[in-house]
């Protein structure tokens, strides 16, 4: 068996939800779109389908687009015979596809700097092994933030999370935000969730859930309007989100309508974390202003599951993220800690900084 093979028998070993993964000559996408009333693998053999994949939400969340840039590059070197043009032109379509979450365009450049040797199977070889330390690093980190978000949760802590920040948003475990919870929860933390269903693809209430349930943690369901009201009667203890982008200043690009649960949360003195990795920091970003943030067709707003619920000629918008200011958020967790104020400082230490 390859190394790569491997490491996706090891990753199945362990009982992982994975987003994403490299079989024979193809890659198999757990199609998020379907999910939860359906759980369908789709088969990807070329890069153009990749992509379309990643525009269309059939695979979403940041840890695992960026899965997708590196399996992604290494499915165009084995399928081109290790020619270096192809892997070029395939990190060029793939990084058009999402512009916010920062873990693809990383994980895609770490993978050139793979591809930078001779043509052929040295290059095919090469790839591997730099797609299989990009995997094993990313489940490494969600276990070690994990353990990290953890000791910040109390027990009977009632917890609200935005969007899906999970196992199949990230390498299987629990991603981002999922791991803090999945790991408080296997240390015997009595918790419960409050899940925000995240209008208009509802990763909240489909995908959150559907994880939670399989989890076995308590969870509750809440449309995206309700975290105000739930917070001002004392329901809520924290709040802990993902990241698509943390700017070097701690600003946080997540999920359209985090930053509204952020000022809930602030008005009300309920402490708000984003869980995320090192490898999400962008320090050549200097603050929210400076990320893009993706504005997806309006449609997409209009309607929903192709129906639609708006009079013919509305107009709407839809920018898919925000930007929660750092000066909103309690804390940066991460696989080498827990990062407070001041972030400017504090995440250029993290940037230097071992894992602890
Ligand atoms: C997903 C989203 C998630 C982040 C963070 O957006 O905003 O909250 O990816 O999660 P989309 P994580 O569904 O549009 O991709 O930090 O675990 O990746």
């Amino acid at each position: 068996m390859s190394q790569l093979q491997d490491l996706v028998q090891d990753f199945k070993d362990r009982g992982l939800l994975l987003p994403v993964w490299f079989e024979g000559r193809s890659l198999k996408l757990m199609d998020q779109i379907k999910l939860p009333l359906s759980e369908e693998i789709c088969r990807v053999d070329r890069v153009s389908d990749l992509a379309m994949a990643i525009k269309n939400m059939t695979i979403r969340g940041s840890g695992a687009i960026g899965t997708c840039g590196a399996w992604g590059l290494y499915l165009a070197a084995v399928q081109s015979g290790g020619k270096k043009e192809v892997v070029q032109e395939a990190a060029k379509l793939l990084k058009q596809t999402r512009p916010t979450a920062v873990n693809l365009s990383k994980t895609i450049d770490e993978m050139l700097g793979a591809a930078s040797g001779s043509d052929g199977v040295s290059l095919i070889d090469n790839m591997e092994n730099k797609s299989v330390e990009i995997l094993s690093r990313q489940l490494e980190f969600e276990y070690r933030l994990g353990e990290h978000g953890a000791a910040l949760i109390e027990d009977g802590d009632r917890i609200l999370t935005h969007c899906h920040s999970g196992a199949l948003a990230g390498s299987g475990y629990g991603g981002r935000a999922l791991s803090v919870i999945r790991k408080a929860h296997e240390k015997g933390k009595r918790i419960h969730v409050f899940t925000s269903e995240t209008r208009p693809y509802l990763q909240g209430a489909r995908i959150t859930a559907y994880e939670l349930k399989r989890f076995g943690i308590p969870h509750t369901l809440l449309t995206d309007g309700m975290s105000g009201y739930c917070m001002s009667q004392g329901m809520i203890d924290k709040v802990v989100v993902g990241s698509d982008r943390v700017a070097s200043n701690g600003d946080l690009a997540n999920k359209v309508g985090t930053y509204m649960h952020a000022l809930g949360a602030r008005e009300h003195g309920v402490p708000f974390y984003t869980a995320t990795s090192s490898h999400t920091i962008d320090f050549d970003c200097p603050s929210g202003q400076d990320i893009e943030v993706e504005y997806r067709d309006s449609r997409e707003v209009t309607s929903f599951l192709s129906i639609r619920t708006s009079p013919k000629g509305t107009k709407a918008l839809y920018p898919s993220f925000d930007i929660t200011p750092h000066s909103m958020i309690s804390g940066i967790i991460t696989e080498k800690g827990v990062i407070k104020a001041p972030y400017s400082t504090n995440l250029q230490k993290l940037n230097h900084a071992s894992v602890s």
